[in-house]
């Protein structure tokens, strides 16, 4: 097992077992994932809180703010026994330490308050000057999941995992890299491929092809209504969300029309237009796109060819919204150098 992690690997979790020694072996943890977690968020939660019981024999909480959104996320956390509590129900005073992880502090993307540390933060994003400052931090941005770095802690402490955790494992990968079509480390491939072999067939087909509500084919008929675009730029744009996780799942859907190598999808959820953007240009840095698109207003952030971001509501509502989404959709077209007089409603009559 120990033979099939990376030189750097065994290094991270050197640091960490031994940055876990000089902790309070009575003090409680609190793991929090980024707002509305996608799966690579709950995995990582879930098999760093079974590192920290297992191999530590720490008491431990995982929790999260906001919602599990997509019908795939409910799903897995119900067939495979995920159990989360909600940030706003915990008090901070009852636990000692802190881990982030598949986030990191200060970006408003966690309940963590920004003049807190974490005493641990594991991620794949990109680094962030806050991020230092905690006691513990194992970033690895060439890493397309942050459960592949929590999977690799249970490898080197060799603890086994369940069947249950090896598909979430599995899942949490394949969803993150859309099924390795987007960036993925050597690493990432022999973590999927290591637990492919006891994850549960069944439970992840049913975790890929759950039952969708209603709301979800009227978003999609909203999406495909609001169709624009200028040169290789498609974009859509949603009113109110039933959950804000369907804005990337659209704005990933948008990227697979032929022609097209960025696409920017928005949608208004709780006080917030949320925006995600893709691309197909591994070389690109979506995230630094995010950021100058939301500007000092809004938080965003991501890795390579993904980012999502939000800016909050302009005063007038609901009704605000259209015009908050022209602006952002004529910047993203001059951040990419396309002509945001060129925007045009695409359709294939
Ligand atoms: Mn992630």
């Amino acid at each position: 097992m120990i033979g099939m992690l990376s030189e750097l690997a065994q290094k991270r979790f050197a640091a960490f077992h031994s940055h876990m020694e000089a902790t309070d072996p009575r003090g409680r943890w609190l793991v929090l994932t980024h707002d509305n977690p996608d799966p690579d968020a709950l995995t990582a939660a879930t098999i760093l809180a079974k590192v920290l019981r297992s191999g530590f024999r720490r008491r431990v909480t995982t929790a999260y703010r906001g919602i599990i959104g997509r019908a795939e996320n409910q799903e897995m956390v119900r067939s495979l026994g995920m159990e989360f509590s909600q940030a706003r129900r915990l008090k901070r005073e009852s636990y000692r330490y802190v881990a982030l992880v598949d986030c990191q502090p200060a970006t408003g993307n966690n309940p963590l308050p920004d003049d807190l540390a974490a005493e641990v933060v594991i991620d794949h994003h990109p680094r962030r000057r806050r991020t230092l400052a905690s006691a513990f931090h194992d970033l690895r941005e060439d890493y397309a999941a942050s459960a592949t770095i929590v999977a690799e802690y249970l490898l080197a402490a060799g603890i086994p995992a369940t069947r249950r955790e090896a598909t979430a494992i599995v899942y949490a990968i394949r969803s993150e890299t859309l099924d390795f079509s987007r960036g993925a480390d050597e690493a990432d491939k022999r973590i999927h491929d290591h637990f492919s072999a006891r994850a549960l067939p069944r439970l992840l087909g049913r975790i890929q092809n759950p039952r969708l509500p209603l709301n979800y084919f009227e978003t999609l008929r909203e999406a495909l209504a609001n169709l624009r675009g200028v040169d290789t730029l498609i974009m859509s744009r949603l009113g109110t969300v039933p959950q804000p996780d369907i804005v990337p799942e659209i704005a990933d859907l948008l990227l697979r029309m032929e022609g097209r190598t960025w696409s920017l999808c928005s949608g208004l959820y709780d006080d917030r237009v949320y925006c995600s953007i893709r691309t197909t240009n591994a070389r690109a840095d979506a995230s630094r796109v995010m950021r100058r698109l939301v500007g000092r207003r809004g938080r965003g952030g991501g890795h390579g060819m993904i980012a999502g971001g939000w800016i909050p509501l302009a005063r007038g509502g609901e009704a605000a919204v259209p015009r908050q989404q022209d602006r952002l959709e004529a910047r993203l077209a001059t951040i990419l150098r396309k002509d945001p007089n060129r925007i045009a409603p695409i359709s294939g009559a």
